[in-house]
């Protein structure tokens, strides 16, 4: 009897979660490992089968520094992120949103341009929309970013785009939380970091 399984015996049960979890972690490991050990990986015989966007923080936290990755997977795309040089967490007050979680999205416009260090990177326009959706349901809608002393990784699945959907667009990194529902942007305020994607 295998004391991992609750429901006891020799069940089906086992091989399927250790095989869902080793699925995870190969992916992970394996891309990571592959964008670490040079650049001649991002193309495969059949065609690209990624995109990916180094995110660098602006005047507001200039430590931020990152990468995002599109990896084609069947019927649409993991999402990837890995960051650090968050700002470290800070509570709702009266007049202030909080800082963390934060906000994070593709913007329509590949280009960012610090501008007005006040309010950075309007250069990437508004959430990518491709079938004009409200917001809290654009295909950039993504889930926000937990800091865990400044660092965050992240993989989750979407059906809403394919990898090449993308290039020519841009990440976007907020200073607050996304409430899903503010039109027409989550109400996630500033806009602390920004990638290209490519
Ligand atoms: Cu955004």
């Amino acid at each position: 009897m295998n004391s991992n399984n609750p429901y006891g015996g020799n069940h089906a049960y086992l091989d399927t979660s250790v095989g869902l979890q080793t699925m995870v972690w190969h992916n992970w490991y394996y891309w990571m490992n592959r964008m670490n050990s040079g650049g001649s990986y991002w193309f495969y015989p059949k065609g690209r089968s990624m995109t990916y966007a180094k995110i660098k923080g602006g005047p507001l936290a200039p430590h931020i520094n990152g990468m995002v990755y599109f990896i084609d997977v069947p019927g649409g795309t993991e999402v990837c992120i890995n960051v650090s040089g968050l700002p470290p967490y800070q509570p709702a007050t009266k007049d202030k949103d909080p800082i963390g979680p934060h906000g994070f999205h593709i913007h329509e416009v590949g280009i960012c341009e610090v501008g007005d260090p006040k309010e950075p990177f309007q250069s990437a326009g508004e959430h990518w929309n491709p079938d004009n959706q409200p917001h809290g349901n654009h295909a950039s809608d993504f889930p926000v970013i937990f800091s865990n002393n400044g660092s965050a990784r992240m993989c989750f699945f979407t059906n809403r785009f394919k990898p090449w959907d993308v290039i020519g667009k841009s990440v976007l990194i907020h200073e607050s939380p996304d409430d899903y529902r503010t039109q027409p942007a989550g109400d996630a305020g500033r806009r602390l970091a920004c990638g290209v994607i490519q």
